[in-house]
């Protein structure tokens, strides 16, 4: 397992971009997902290739765990959606190797995505890519889980239609 943490060690994370029940995204639109992150040293990444859960977890001096985490969107039916997905597609997957700055951690979805709807979740791991370990089995999530939905781009000539249209 390697070295756990105290309990006033436990990472935890929060997207602050994008919130929970965003509506706000647009098709085929680059967007920066942003992540709030304490208790954790960020930066740390070997490569998955070859080192794969090769080496135990470790804490730095201040006792927070040393590692990395990675974002992964997968695409919903519904944002309602209640039957599980299926970790073995996804929409998009970042590690994120560069530490956090002022305490966030970003990824670039420099495509967009389509429309429709997206369940976005954090991994924070150790260094070598295992899920952080912590010293007491009753705690709070490690991770985060937001809702969002993508929508259309509508053209801006479609718009003025529109408007025309329904204004007599
Ligand atoms: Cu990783």
């Amino acid at each position: 397992m390697g070295v756990i943490p105290s309990s006033n060690n436990m990472p935890s994370a929060k997207f602050s971009f994008p919130k929970n029940g965003d509506t706000s995204l647009v098709e085929g639109t680059p967007f920066t997902i942003s992540m709030a992150i304490q208790n954790f040293q960020s930066g740390a990444f070997v490569n998955a290739q070859e080192n794969y859960f090769a080496a135990p977890q470790q804490v730095n001096r201040q006792g927070n765990i040393i590692g990395h985490s990675h974002v992964v969107v997968e695409t919903l039916s519904a944002i309602d959606q209640t039957t599980p997905t299926d970790p073995r597609k996804f929409a998009f997957f970042k590690g994120l190797n560069a530490a956090a700055v002022n305490g966030v951690l970003t990824a670039d979805v420099t495509a967009g995505l389509p429309a429709g709807f997206y369940k976005l979740s954090s991994i924070n791991t150790a260094a070598n890519h295992q899920p952080v370990l912590v010293p007491i089995a009753q705690h709070g999530s490690l991770d985060d889980a937001v809702y969002v939905s993508m929508i259309f781009f509508i053209l801006p000539s479609l718009c003025g239609q529109l408007k025309s249209s329904s204004s007599p």
